[in-house]
């Protein structure tokens, strides 16, 4: 192993008791839960851009903490870059890692030569991943950097800015597939529109389905068996974009018959610029049969911006783990920290404590959502609120069997109805008395 964090150890689990700052409190990667290892449930990858590239640069300000492992020249950059990331993985026990193309390696002069760079970094990921549990939980294309892309990638005005759109996924779904990697995301960070007063919406829409449909394609036929995901966010960097929300999102996978292929991968930030919670979003996932992978991270509510936390609320990530738990757990996807320490968070021991922060977060909200289905309360209540639809009027109406007719007969007679509580605060102290009970 490399030795670029010489300060860390192999992060080891402690328990709630110990006050370790570098070891892990909630999460005991080998503990059985519902007949599962937590390493199993909770599938943790680590974000090769956030982690390797990001240095805590903002518009106002330079970065913070400086990640050149030591080298100038960019391919040896990019292949140190990949050793500190074996060893960040390996001190923490992370099995999975996420990339964009432009995070491996920087773009060369021409796409022949920043391809040959990639081809020299997935010789070093290889060499690296033998022997080991490590490989990618999905890859992805940049598309959005690139001044190119300025007016959107598959949804560009220019079809010669689609063809490099394409030339680049392509490439990336061959090192995906190369590296063992378990799926692929499209995150569409600039495709959607500034102003409709030059957009042909119609035609931006169309031409976003022909890309996933050649990049599906292509992937089946040199052997990709993962799933592909569409990562929804409804702003930033465009004014609006296409994949505004999971319900979005699912809506134009069904459009383009791309349902077989595609899952969601949702992200916690995202959710909240959408205007929704982090459940909502696992929520419809699962229930339109959609629910893949988490980009897992937390956003300021007070913010308009995707702030990219490492996510310590653990409010969130246990009902996030309920909805996990209740969609049959990670098949293929995992929970990838798209998440970012403070600037000001300046070493690389703070970069671990972020780390160990999120885990330890995953671990506490797995640990309460089984805690919540053993405790059966809140499963009970819901099954009791809609039991009215199980027998007598309400099964004729699911099964299809009620006309409006008689249901107008019945309201007539009925002349009024018993209304039922929703009992909101009673069900969130129930969760409450769960997780510190
Ligand atoms: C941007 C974002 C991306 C995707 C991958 O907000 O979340 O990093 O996760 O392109
Ligand atoms: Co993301």
């Amino acid at each position: 192993m490399s030795d670029f964090f010489p300060s860390v150890p192999k992060i080891a689990y402690e328990g709630a008791k110990s006050k370790g700052a570098l070891a892990f409190h909630f999460y005991n990667p080998d503990e059985i839960l519902l007949g599962k290892t937590m390493k199993e449930h909770l599938r943790f990858a680590m974000s090769w851009w956030h982690t390797l590239c990001a240095e805590g640069s903002d518009m106002f300000g330079s970065g913070t903490l400086a990640k050149n492992y030591g080298q100038s020249d960019p391919t040896a950059y990019a292949v140190a870059k990949a050793e500190a990331g074996f060893e960040l993985m390996q001190k923490l026990g992370i099995d999975f890692y996420c990339f964009h193309d432009r995070d491996l390696a920087p773009e060369a002069e021409t796409l022949a030569a920043t391809n040959a760079r990639l081809d020299v970094v997935a010789d070093k990921l290889e060499a690296l991943q033998k022997g080991t549990d490590i490989r990618p939980l999905w890859g992805t294309a940049n598309l959005f950097s690139n001044p190119r892309y300025q007016n959107g990638a598959a949804s560009s005005c220019s079809p010669e800015v689609f063809a490099f759109a394409a030339a680049q996924v392509k490439k990336a779904l061959e090192l995906t597939v190369r590296l063992g990697g378990e799926g692929y995301v499209f995150w569409g960070g600039r495709e959607g529109y500034e102003t409709l007063l030059n957009t042909n919406y119609g035609l931006e829409q169309e031409n976003i389905a022909r890309l996933f449909t050649m990049a599906r394609d292509y992937a089946r036929s040199i052997g990709f068996k993962g799933l592909f995901y569409i990562e929804p966010k409804p702003r930033e960097p465009m004014k609006h974009q296409y994949d505004y929300d999971a319900a979005t999102a699912i809506g134009f996978l069904r459009k383009y018959g791309l349902q077989d292929d595609f899952r969601m991968n949702i992200e916690a930030n995202h959710a909240t610029l959408a205007g929704h919670t982090f459940q909502h979003e696992l929520r419809v996932a699962r229930e339109e049969g959609f629910f893949g992978s988490i980009d897992a991270n937390i956003g300021d509510p007070l913010l308009g911006w995707d702030t990219d936390q490492f996510p310590t609320n653990v409010y969130d990530t246990a009902l996030a783990m309920w909805e996990v738990l209740e969609a049959g757990g990670f098949k293929l996807g995992g929970l990838n920290f798209d998440a970012k320490a403070r600037r000001a968070s300046n070493t690389f021991e703070d970069l671990f404590q972020a780390y160990i922060a999120g885990m330890d977060s995953f671990a506490l909200g797995l640990r309460v959502a089984v805690k919540l289905r053993e405790d059966g309360r809140l499963a009970d209540f819901v099954q009791q609120r809609y039991a009215g639809y199980e027998s007598g009027l309400g099964a004729e109406i699911v099964s299809g069997k009620a006309t409006i007719r008689d249901l107008e007969t019945y309201a007539l007679k009925a002349g009024d109805v018993a209304t039922t509580s929703g009992k909101q605060e009673y069900l969130e102290a129930v969760v409450n008395s769960v997780m510190f009970g």
